[in-house]
């Protein structure tokens, strides 16, 4: 069935960097030149970037997985690895992005708004970059850092200015087509539409976007039928149109119905009731209820010009009171920083993106390499912030996936 994707999953991982080289000049009256490794290239990042073209989110269900291009490793004679190129993934405005755990992360509002879903790794320094005074023929290179890589969970707000909402088989769908060029299923039982269908109302004075969105029942905000998954469209609409049946002798009558709507509106987010509301009662060619408000026909036309021009009026005053669109807002900052903290076993555990990745991308089984890691710690400062934490002589320290012994500096 699905043509529609509301809520899908992502899998991002950016480019993993490349490695550093381990490599010597070949002169010809020397064994062993200076070093020449080249470095690791960075690997590519993953962006969202909101995209007026794409729809949906239904690339993402059979296809969740987006990576970028890894960094080349770095070579011999000074040559650098390729920085590898950046995944830009398209999603359509409107796109909420969340953690796993549900924290907000991203609101991709309007075409073109980016949003950093998966750094690359860097890529890893060649022996070259090691040489000094002390070291005249350094025996290691980095590694390439191991970009990042999570789970988010992606979720489509449509972007309408207004939404039609009625009790099933209200008429909903056959109003949108008459007014849009948007053309939902209509059938003469409930539950004919299923997805949310959006369509563009283009009149001399206005252009708005109208959702059709499935029908409400008594309970909708409590998960009943299917119109509280699509509850939260209709939170995206500047303006509402409730849609009364008057056709059904049998059915409940119009104040009941609209008692019913109003209610499950207010229940889902009682900001609802306060957003502008048009009421018309349709099937007005064969009204079997009175009813005094203002009636349409979708299918003779009568009353449409005129709502159609009460709903772009609504809906130009709701755009003019409003302030400016966001863009993309981050919640979350990535830390730089440096930071220790007990580990339930007593240890210190360092964190922090610099210290960590020190340790990452090194051998550590390279006397040399673990030489320059620990010169590298003291310099960001690990030592000073172990002393401030109140390590002593001996006590065990983590950084990463490395452990090691504290040896205070004299
Ligand atoms: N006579 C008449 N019939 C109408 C009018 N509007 C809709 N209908 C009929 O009412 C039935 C339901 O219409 P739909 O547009 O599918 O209703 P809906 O509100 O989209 O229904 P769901 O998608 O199930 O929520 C269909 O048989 C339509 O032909 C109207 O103005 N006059
Ligand atoms: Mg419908």
């Amino acid at each position: 069935m699905p043509e529609f994707a509301d809520e899908a999953q992502l899998h991002v991982k950016g480019g993993d960097g490349g490695a550093g080289a381990i490599s010597f000049r070949r002169e010809a009256h020397v064994a062993r030149g200076g070093p020449d490794g080249g470095d690791g290239g960075s690997g590519g990042d993953v962006w969202l970037v909101a995209d007026r073209d794409v729809a949906s989110l239904l690339a993402f269900r059979d296809h969740p997985h987006r990576r970028a291009e890894k960094g080349g490793h770095g070579q011999g004679k000074g040559r650098h690895g390729a920085r590898g190129a950046d995944a830009v993934v398209k999603v359509p405005e409107g796109t909420v992005v969340r953690s796993k755990g549900g924290e907000a992360l991203a609101d991709l509002v309007a075409a073109g708004d980016r949003w950093l879903a998966a750094r690359g790794g860097r890529g890893g320094k060649g022996n070259a970059r090691f040489l000094s005074n002390r070291r005249r023929a350094p025996s290691f290179a980095e590694q390439g850092e191991v970009a990042e890589e999570r789970w988010l969970d992606i979720e489509l707000k449509l972007m309408a200015d207004v939404a039609l909402i009625g009790l099933p088989n209200a008429g909903k769908s056959t109003l949108i087509s008459r007014i849009s060029a948007a053309k939902p299923k209509v059938a003469d039982y409930p539950f004919t539409t299923l997805v949310p269908h959006l369509g563009v109302v283009r009149t001399e004075d206005h252009e708005f976007v109208v959702a059709d969105v499935p029908g409400l029942i008594e309970g909708a905000s409590e998960g009943k039928g299917l119109g509280h998954r699509f509850l939260r469209h209709v939170e995206m609409a500047r303006v509402l149109v409730v849609l009364l049946d008057l056709a059904r002798a049998e059915g409940p009558p119009p104040g009941e119905q609209e008692r019913v709507l109003v209610e499950e509106l207010g229940r889902y987010q009682p900001s609802l009731l306060g957003r502008p509301r048009v009421v018309v009662g349709s099937k007005a060619d064969v009204a079997a209820h009175d009813f005094p408000g203002s009636r349409i026909s979708a299918v003779t036309g009568e009353g449409i010009t005129s709502l159609v021009g009460r709903m772009g009026a609504l809906v130009t005053e709701a755009r003019q009171a409003e302030p400016a669109p966001v863009g993309i807002v981050v919640h979350r900052p990535e830390p730089e920083g440096l930071l220790v903290e007990r580990g339930d076993d007593g240890a210190f555990v360092v964190r922090g993106r610099p210290a960590e990745r020190a340790v990452a991308v090194s051998d550590l089984t390279n006397a040399e390499a673990l030489d320059y890691v620990q010169h590298r710690l003291r310099r960001l400062g690990v030592d000073r912030a172990l002393a401030r934490a109140g390590a002593r002589e001996g006590d065990l320290v983590r950084i990463g996936g490395f452990s090691f012994e504290y040896e205070p500096d004299q």
